[in-house]
């Protein structure tokens, strides 16, 4: 039998050099799967979908919400073609009887389990419709992802280098921050992964490290403990905050820790504080910038782009606040009456689709816009990307181009 798992393609953000990095969401599934399914992966942002594929069953992995149309346009072409269709992905867990409406089977949240029983009734002619548990299941048993499932040096490389690879150390998060979904899918409580499981994984990864973990800053001592034992593995690695602690840092560069997204929320010295100790330690920052909050005005907006570009970020994502569906921000604009675009494609991060409390629409789109470009009118992004990488070949000598006979990594 054999199952191919199609990563649909979603529109990039204007601004942003595009780099395209092995999803881990279809390889994390597919670790889940029986050997008497052949399992192929098709990551559609990077190459063309094979629609007349001899497969079974197509699974469809939706991660983003503005992947879901591109996601059903492609689950009713394989849907024509005789070929049961099963989805399931981060969306999913968001809008499970949207994407029921256009498959066969659906699996909601995470897969551990579920995957398994679906392919399974498939196989006797029984798949059910929706494929769901209550709670969680256990994080311990969570299988490694099967990353050979990718072809990384022919679709993941910039330049001749490789990019990195996505790792999951943790689920969940006990916060619940107003544009964020992670607590709704993956519940409230920290759930951490056993190390030697990390460990082992990262043992298969390229040199090059994405740690996706939304929250890793919950945890102070699980943070310190992955460190410790992170360091003499050779890796370099880039992660959403960790927590700005002497010990932690010091531990987090031991361990390759290169650059950290953070969310830049307004200005202040705190916040300046924060990037000048990452820097301290040897850490980069790429900030994360989210524009269109209540409290924003066109005035505050123009002044905190002016800031950004005082604090010495090494890079910035601009984004404009989307009401993803289960978030705080959805609650309260949908409660008030001001979503006025319900077109899944636009919800990229990077279009207006509710009406903004102290601007219009199209000064809020102007504004996104803008801050792009100032940010990188005198230093290109490439450029401070590039700089980006040669501190971090510094540090690590023996790393070679692809095609050079040392110290490359697949
Ligand atoms: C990695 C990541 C990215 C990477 C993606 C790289 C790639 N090629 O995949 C990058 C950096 C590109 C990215 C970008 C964005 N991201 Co992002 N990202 C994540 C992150 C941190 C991890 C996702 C992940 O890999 N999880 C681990 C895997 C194992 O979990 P999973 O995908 O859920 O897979 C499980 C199940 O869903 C299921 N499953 C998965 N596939 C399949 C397939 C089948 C057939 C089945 C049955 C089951 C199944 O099984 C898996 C195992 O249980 C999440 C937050 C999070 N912690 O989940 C945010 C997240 C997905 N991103 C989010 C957002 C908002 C964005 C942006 C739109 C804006 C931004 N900057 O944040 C941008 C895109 C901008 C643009 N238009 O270009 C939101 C999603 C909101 C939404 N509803 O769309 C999230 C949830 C962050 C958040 N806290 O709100 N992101
Ligand atoms: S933004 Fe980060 S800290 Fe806040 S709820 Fe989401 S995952 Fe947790």
């Amino acid at each position: 039998m054999k199952l191919l798992i199609i990563y649909p393609s979603w529109p990039k953000l204007p601004g942003q050099t595009r780099f395209d990095l092995p999803p881990l969401g279809p390889i994390q599934a597919a670790a889940c799967v029986d050997e008497s399914w052949q399992v192929e992966v098709c990551d559609e942002n990077v190459q063309p979908v094979d629609m007349d594929s001899d497969c079974d069953v197509l699974g469809l992995s939706i991660m983003l919400t503005c992947q879901a149309p591109r996601a059903y346009e492609l689950a009713h072409a394989f849907r024509a073609r005789g070929k049961k269709v099963l989805i399931g992905g981060l969306h999913v867990g968001l809008c499970p009887e949207e994407a029921a409406e256009h498959a066969d089977s659906i699996v909601v949240g995470e897969a551990e389990g579920l995957i398994e029983q679906a392919l399974a009734d498939f196989q006797t002619g029984q798949m059910k419709p929706v494929y769901r548990r209550e709670g969680f299941p256990d994080i311990a048993q969570v299988p490694r992802p099967r990353r050979e499932l990718y072809d990384k040096k022919k679709y993941y490389s910039h330049k001749d280098w490789e990019l990195v690879d996505l790792v999951e150390t943790s689920r969940g998060c006990r916060f619940n921050c107003y544009p964020c979904c992670t607590p709704y899918l993956g519940g409230r409580q920290h759930r951490i992964k056993p190390i030697e499981s990390v460990l082992a994984d990262v043992d298969s990864c390229s040199d090059l490290m994405f740690i996706v973990d939304n929250s890793l800053e919950q945890n102070v001592e699980y943070q310190k403990e992955l460190f410790r034992r992170l360091a003499g593995h050779g890796k370099h690695w880039v992660s959403h905050p960790i927590s700005c602690d002497s010990e932690v840092l010091k531990l987090a560069r031991e361990a390759g820790c290169w650059y950290v997204y953070h969310a830049v929320y307004n200005i202040s010295d705190k916040i300046k504080d924060r990037i000048k100790m990452y820097h301290d330690h040897g850490i980069g920052v790429e900030g994360t910038i989210l524009l269109g909050l209540d409290d924003h005005t066109e005035d505050f907006t123009k002044r905190f782009i002016d800031f950004l570009l005082t604090v010495e970020l090494d890079l910035a994502e601009f984004t404009i606040l989307t009401p993803f569906p289960h978030t705080e921000a959805y609650n309260h604009l949908e409660r008030e009456g001001r979503i006025f675009d319900r077109d899944w494609r636009h919800y990229n991060a990077g279009h207006v689709v509710y009406e903004p409390k102290q601007m219009s629409v199209d000064t809020l789109q102007r504004l996104f816009d803008q801050a792009w470009g100032d940010f990188y009118r005198d230093e290109s992004q490439e450029l401070k990307m590039s700089k980006l990488f040669l501190q971090l070949l510094r540090s690590m000598p023996g790393r070679k181009r692809r095609g050079e006979s040392q110290g490359t990594h697949s």
